[in-house]
């Protein structure tokens, strides 16, 4: 099944732009913060398109997907916008396009470094862009600024927002491999991936980096995927899978805490993806959506797979909704543009959060 992990960021999206725009503007500088974005196929523009393995190129360059915003496939995972796409509008940066895209690339504005499938791990569906490997890419980048000079270089950085989604593959991939892996094995899957994790965004800050915003792993037991992969479920979710979110989460803010008392300047924000999206599951109505567990494009159960896949003789072999905007899934794994900002400032809970 498709590139995995995990949002809904609607929240993360209002959040962020308070991290963008509250902050007290200095009075040297009349420019906008830059955006810097790692992370999977929830945060992906299409710099899946440029990679070599042709496998991980097609997903997402077919229709429907792009239908909504640009009425076209772009490599989005999504029907229209992804997060960052929201983010950069609100904060009135332009949307920033794919890293690999060719040309030139205004990085003051940042540059977004997320690939469709990519986790923590290099282990987690090689080819793709895995974490480390973003991070070379930002290094590029801050070489690049450099040569700007050094001081501007250091301002752009050190004001930058940073926004993460990464870790829903790493899980997903494990969960399918290791279905009913011990507790004892589980703890140390998680460790593993939190530990890799720590590291690069201890260079991230070592680089110049501050301000980190985190959108957490979502009920991976809930997409509509999980319901095509295993029947059996019904309309229920595979908490087995979901309870590996869990544990990434409760460590992921315990070590973001502890970075942040050991690091000077070191400031975060964690989007509660995992129960925002848990809640929009199960009571979509109360945030304006029809349907919370099937997916708008799909085939089988829940239309969990084969979005824009194959078409025999004229004929799809998967159905699209005529309302996205009805939906809180797209396709199997991804949700909608519409799972949006519409509600987010009503939805913010500040206790949450811890406000950058
Ligand atoms: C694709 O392959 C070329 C040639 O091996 C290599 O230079 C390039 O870095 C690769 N691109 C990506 C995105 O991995
Ligand atoms: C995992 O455990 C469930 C019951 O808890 C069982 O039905 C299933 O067959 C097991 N799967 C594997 C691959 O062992
Ligand atoms: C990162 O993950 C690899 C497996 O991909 C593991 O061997 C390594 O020990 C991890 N690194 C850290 C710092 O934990
Ligand atoms: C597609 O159409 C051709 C010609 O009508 C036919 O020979 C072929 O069997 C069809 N393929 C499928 C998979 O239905
Ligand atoms: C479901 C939902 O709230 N959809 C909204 C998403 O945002 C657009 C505006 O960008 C609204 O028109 C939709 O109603």
């Amino acid at each position: 099944m498709a590139n995995l992990s995990f949002i809904f960021c609607e929240i993360l999206m209002i959040l962020a732009t308070i991290l963008l725009l509250v902050e007290p503007v200095k009075c040297y500088s009349k420019q906008h913060k830059a955006l810097f974005v790692f992370g999977d196929s929830l945060f992906d523009p299409g710099n899946n398109k440029y990679l070599n393995d042709t496998k991980l190129k097609v997903v997402a360059t077919m229709w429907p997907y792009g239908e909504t915003y640009f009425k076209h496939p772009t490599g989005r995972v999504c029907d229209g916008r992804v997060v960052p796409d929201l983010i950069a509008q609100f904060a009135k940066l332009p949307i920033l396009p794919p890293y690999l895209q060719p040309g030139t690339h205004r990085f003051t504005d940042g540059a977004n470094f997320a690939s469709g499938r990519a986790g923590v791990l290099s282990e987690t569906h090689p080819g793709t862009i895995q974490l480390r490997l973003q991070l070379s890419y930002f290094k590029a980048v801050k070489e690049s600024l450099k040569r700007k000079g050094d001081e501007k270089a250091k301002n752009v950085l050190n004001d930058a927002v940073y926004l993460f989604s990464i870790g829903g593959n790493d899980y997903f991939s494990f969960y399918q491999t290791y279905p009913n892996a011990s507790q004892f094995y589980k703890g140390k899957f998680v460790k593993m991936v939190i530990a890799n994790l720590t590291s690069v965004l201890k260079e991230i800050y070592d680089l110049g980096g501050r301000k980190i915003a985190f959108q957490n792993v979502g009920p991976l037991g809930c997409i509509p995927a999980m319901k095509t992969i295993d029947p059996k479920l019904g309309s229920a979710c595979a908490d087995e899978a979901s309870s590996l979110a869990r544990l990434h989460n409760r460590y992921l803010s315990i070590v973001l805490n502890k970075l942040e008392s050991h690091l000077a300047g070191f400031k975060y924000s964690i989007f509660d993806c995992y129960n925002a999206f848990g809640d929009r599951v199960n009571n979509p109505s109360k945030y304006g959506f029809k349907e919370g567990k099937a997916a708008c494009c799909g085939s089988g159960a829940y239309r969990g797979g084969n979005c824009g896949g194959i078409t025999i003789n004229g004929t799809k072999l998967y159905q699209v909704c005529s309302n996205p905007g009805e939906y809180l899934w797209f396709d199997g794994v991804h949700p909608t543009e519409s799972a949006n900002f519409s509600k987010a400032s009503l939805e913010w809970r500040p206790k949450n959060h811890r406000a950058l």
